[in-house]
């Protein structure tokens, strides 16, 4: 079916914004013979390649010599995100066309895309993304019918379609796949639009969290204001494309006509500087920060360790948000990602109070005790989660001391763990399978015969 499709002749020309830091001199050179050779030539108006300052300057500096490729070199590692802001900037194009420094072009992968963005310029278009094996670099196609997703750890992710969009697909596979979140490296977009949405946040560094960024900041709603009544015939290009977002709303897909191979990988071939974790921590921090509104407490509890990554100034990506009205991020996971479960977000942390002092983990881990200390109200070492029978801080729960069945441990949350299943009884907290309480009578929290009159079994939440 997709060779049946018909594109318009006066599709738009693009410009192909190649990054790379140490990429193999083969891939490199297949990704661009793949451009020339599976394009039409007129679409092509260059191939921009940034060299974010890979060891070897010849690695770039050779490939000068072909034909529409153009080759901007960094003088430090910048990462992948502000060396794609440099390409583009360099280019001319009216759509951009980002790809990794890997990849093969299939045939007519092109059109497609360019196609959906002349129809409309603020899609942001993605090819199906096919498999090139690492062992032998053989060219793999790969199943259609996924689109892009992550759970609360923000982490991208393949998910299967859902059985409506199945369906329609089989009546017509050629139609596009509106996709919640973008793989990151190849897509298509209008260039002034890349522009408007703010192009990337220039504070992320090496790899990862851009294309949730970019995912997120998809919905825009952008008010037309008029300042000048008077001059409407001038105007009249800049409202429409304005309420045009407005309407649509800016939107993410998957064309299934167009198809490009990727090389995927076991390891980065590169180094971070910082460590992989802290980096991607702190982008994907960052995205949190400006765009998740209260839901960033949601990734926070997925990866309480991020929250100790330092994510610098996002005071320009806020002004960002505001400048573009963007709607909130309930709006985007109400309209765009409806299958993402979103655990209660109320279901917030309680402190756990007898009089004036607050349940404290008192800084210990696995095994420690548990005790009584000052309430600060400052969540800390009081921050608690009745959930399914456990009592949570964090990844740590309450439990019973394996020596002893008496004295109150922390464990590392099991719910098929019997020793850290409670109820709560009125002021008590009992044990689910014991019939005994927790008591605070001595320094450390043991359980005792229940007993609703005893001031030390005495709790309120
Ligand atoms: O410091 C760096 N400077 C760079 O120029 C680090 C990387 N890069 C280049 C690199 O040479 C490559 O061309 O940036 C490109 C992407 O890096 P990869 O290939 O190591 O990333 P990836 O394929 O593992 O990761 C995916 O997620 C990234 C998140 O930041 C980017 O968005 C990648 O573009 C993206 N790749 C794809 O979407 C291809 C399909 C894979 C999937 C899913
Ligand atoms: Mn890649």
């Amino acid at each position: 079916m997709c060779r049946l499709k018909k594109y318009d002749d006066d599709l738009p020309q693009t410009s192909i914004i190649i990054t790379f830091h140490n990429e193999a001199r083969s891939t490199l050179l297949r990704t661009i013979v793949s451009v020339l050779n599976r394009s039409p030539e007129h679409l092509i108006k260059e191939i921009i390649l940034v060299d974010d300052f890979s060891d070897n300057p010849e690695d770039g500096a050779a490939l000068r010599a072909i034909r529409k490729v153009k080759v901007i070199r960094n003088s430090k590692r910048e990462g992948l995100m502000r060396s794609r802001v440099r390409g583009a900037d360099a280019a001319v194009a009216p759509v951009l066309t980002f790809l990794d420094s890997h990849v093969e072009c299939n045939v007519h992968w092109l059109e497609p895309l360019l196609q959906r963005v002349k129809e409309d310029p603020t899609r942001v278009v993605c090819p199906v993304i096919d498999v090139i094996s690492m062992d032998t670099f053989q060219y793999i196609g790969a199943s259609a019918d996924l689109r892009g997703g992550f759970d609360w750890n923000l982490v991208f992710k393949w998910e299967y379609l859902g059985h409506a969009e199945r369906s329609a697909r089989l009546s017509d596979p050629t139609q596009v796949i509106r996709t919640p979140m973008i793989a990151g490296g190849l897509f298509s977009m209008d260039r002034k639009y890349f522009s408007k949405l703010g192009k990337y946040d220039m504070k992320m560094d090496v790899w990862g969290g851009e294309n949730l960024e970019i995912s997120f900041r998809l919905q825009p709603k952008l008010t037309p204001i008029i300042k000048k009544p008077n001059y409407e015939i001038q105007l009249v290009t800049e409202i429409s494309y304005h309420s045009r977002v407005w309407q649509c709303g800016g939107s993410l897909e998957i064309v299934p006509c167009s198809r490009v191979g990727h090389v995927f990988r076991k390891r980065h071939p590169y180094t971070f500087p910082g460590g992989s974790g802290a980096v991607f921590a702190r982008n994907t921090r960052r995205a949190a920060e400006v765009w998740m509104d209260d839901y960033k407490e949601l990734y926070y509890r997925s990866q309480p360790l991020a929250k100790q990554v330092d994510y610098g100034d996002i005071s320009e990506r806020v002004d960002l948000r505001q400048k573009l009205h963007c709607k909130p991020f309930r709006w985007y996971l109400e309209h765009v990602y409806p299958e993402l479960q979103v655990p209660a977000l109320k279901e917030a942390s309680h402190v756990i109070k007898q009089g004036v002092r607050c349940l404290d983990t008192m800084g210990h881990l696995v095994d420690g005790s548990l005790g009584l200390y000052p309430c600060h109200y400052t969540g800390g070492n009081q921050e608690w989660r009745f959930e399914n029978g456990l009592i949570r801080h964090h990844r740590l729960c309450v439990s019973l001391s394996s020596e002893d069945r008496v004295t109150a441990v922390l464990a590392a949350c099991d719910p098929t763990d019997d020793a850290q299943i409670w109820r709560r009884q009125g002021p008590l907290i009992r044990h689910a399978k014991l019939d005994a309480c927790l008591d605070t009578a001595r320094p450390a929290l043991y359980i005792e015969q229940c007993d609703e009159d005893k001031p030390s079994q005495q709790f309120s939440f």
